[in-house]
């Protein structure tokens, strides 16, 4: 039988976590075939790695997982090379880039498949045809080439998450050693565990990559199997902190409650993401009992104070800028540290009134601030993502923007600042508008330096705050150079970019 070998594209420098989205896929196939995993983040040079198993003659299937950004950066170049010095294997591609993007991706000639949304079905199924001579083309969310036209299969209704197979943790262990490698310290303790409880969301806001991945569908693992999982990791290789990398952790307070009340004797600290609307519904008892059980921030898509941006935005209808400011001022009784995304920079009819909007929600994120000093902001640039059929979208293409043509383009530097939120290509903004936002983050994060850089000691704390303290408090923000020298100097973490 032919092996697997699955890839993780380098996706981080530092603070590497169990690659959650390839051991789901390791698991899928596990005790079928033989597989193997590289973790681009932890090898020096992974296509060497993967040119020696290959050299084998054993290995037909490869699967590579990617999100947008850095990761691109090894997965485009290593297939292609792939593909010219090992040109009997099949190239499978899953994640939220190949998922979003799969024309060009199977237009570039050295994918053969990519799987469209959750591949723990679809990846064997393919596997299973492909090594049995069978047909695959009824395989749902398979995505594949026949002569000039792409065949996009219906989607697969979520599966019930408790059913999987389990993380294949023990075998991984043998590839990278757990402690090592994916228990980091961090914020929340010396050996930070990722896990991932539920898959997708059920909310469809316009300028999400999880609506189009998994449109507007929601499963979850339940409380007691989450539980499990994290004594099992616990007990085996010493984790005391959990980031949960759900796309939205807190959907059913019945589940979070739950989950609090058994993993509370565990004295973990713990983190996940929210929506605000969802979350100001919780009970006072919940929010206390979340606390207590060990959570300490949540990461919550605030995204706008402006109400007609939040609708353009669609946040689900029901998230408004009064509410986002009540609620960071309700957390702080229970000692629960909000973490607000905001996205500036999306379109509107004139210059005037984007840069309008910017400089709102600049006022607005300095409003909850005041409210909650402890509140924790990250800010994004609107990069968009093909949400197709939304108004938003919608208004992206009448701007005249448009996605690379070819997928070599997605390495370029210009569409990594575009992956990574913070420079995108969108014809509505102007370098000056550029300027606003990312200057006004330089001096936020000098006044207000984040929790989650834990090599920043209280000293580098109190001196960048005073650094920054003028311009903050009198709204200068233009040429913040000496706070960047100050964060360039003490390596200044951001945690959207390098981990939470
Ligand atoms: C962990 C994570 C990170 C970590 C990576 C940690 C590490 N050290 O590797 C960090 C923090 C570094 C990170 C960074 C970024 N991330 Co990130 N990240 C995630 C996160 C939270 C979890 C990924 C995960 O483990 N999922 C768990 C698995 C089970 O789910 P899955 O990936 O969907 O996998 C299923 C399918 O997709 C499919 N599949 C996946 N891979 C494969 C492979 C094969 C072969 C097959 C067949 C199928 C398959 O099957 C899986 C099982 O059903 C996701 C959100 C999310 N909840 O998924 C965002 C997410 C993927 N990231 C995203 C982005 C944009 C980024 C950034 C590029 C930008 C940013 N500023 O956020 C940066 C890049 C910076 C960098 N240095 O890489 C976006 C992607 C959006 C998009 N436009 O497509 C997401 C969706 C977050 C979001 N909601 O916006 N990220
Ligand atoms: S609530 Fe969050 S994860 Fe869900 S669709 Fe909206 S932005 Fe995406």
């Amino acid at each position: 039988m032919n092996k697997v070998l699955l890839f993780n594209p380098k996706s981080a420098s530092a603070k590497h976590r169990v690659p959650n989205s390839i051991m789901n896929i390791a698991a899928s196939v596990d005790g079928i075939f033989d597989w193997v995993i590289v973790d681009g983040n932890c090898e020096e040079d992974p296509y060497k790695k993967m040119a020696a198993y290959l050299q084998t003659g054993e290995y037909r299937y490869i699967g590579f997982t990617i999100m947008p950004g850095p990761q691109t950066k090894q997965a485009i170049p290593f297939a292609k090379k792939i593909k010219e010095e090992f040109p009997g294997t099949i190239m499978i591609w899953g994640g939220y880039f190949p998922t979003n993007h799969y024309k060009i991706v199977l237009e570039s000639g050295y994918v053969d498949f990519v799987i469209n949304g959750p591949g723990d079905h679809a990846f064997p199924q393919l596997l299973e045809a492909l090594e049995n001579n069978r047909p695959y083309e009824l395989i749902k969310n398979l995505i594949y080439k026949t002569g000039d036209a792409i065949i996009k299969n219906p989607k697969q209704d979520l599966i019930e998450q408790d059913t999987l197979p389990p993380l294949p943790y023990d075998k991984l262990n043998k590839l990278y050693a757990i402690d090592k490698y994916y228990l980091g310290k961090t914020y929340l303790g010396t050996k930070t565990l990722a896990y991932h409880s539920s898959i997708g969301c059920p909310f469809t806001c316009s300028f999400c990559a999880v609506v189009p991945t998994y449109e507007a569908r929601w499963k979850a693992k339940s409380a007691q199997h989450i539980y499990r999982d994290i004594k099992y990791i616990k007990e085996n290789w010493g984790a005391n902190a959990i980031e949960f990398h759900d796309n939205n952790f807190f959907v059913s307070e019945k589940r979070t409650v739950e989950f609090s009340q058994l993993v509370k004797p565990e004295k973990m600290s713990w983190w996940g993401m929210a929506r605000i609307d969802t979350m100001d519904k919780f009970k006072d008892e919940s929010l206390a009992l979340i606390r207590e059980a060990g959570c300490k921030i949540i990461f919550f898509g605030a995204e706008s104070g402006n109400d007609n941006v939040l609708k353009q935005l669609d946040k689900g209808g029901t998230q408004n800028g009064e509410q986002i400011i009540r609620f960071a001022e309700r957390l702080k009784k229970f000692d629960l540290i909000p973490e607000y995304s905001f996205v500036l920079g999306t379109p509107a009819p004139t210059p005037e009134k984007v840069m309008e909007q910017i400089e709102f929600d600049i006022s607005f994120i300095k409003k909850v601030k005041a409210i909650n000093p402890r509140t924790e902001i990250v800010l994004y640039t609107y990069s968009p993502v093909p949400t197709e059929g939304s108004e938003l979208f919608n208004t992206v293409i009448e701007s005249g923007f448009e996605f690379p043509k070819k997928l070599e383009d997605w390495v370029t530097p210009q569409w990594e600042r575009f992956d990574l939120r913070k420079n995108p290509l969108t014809p509505w903004l102007t370098p000056e508008m550029l300027d606003k936002i990312r200057n006004f983050e330089t001096v936020l994060n000098g006044y207000y330096p984040t929790v989650s850089d834990i090599r920043l000691n209280a000293v580098k704390r109190r001196m960048i705050k005073m650094v920054a303290g003028l311009r903050y408090k009198t709204n200068f923000y233009r040429f913040p150079y000496e706070i960047k020298l100050l964060h360039r100097l003490w390596k200044y973490r951001q945690p959207e970019i390098q981990g939470f």
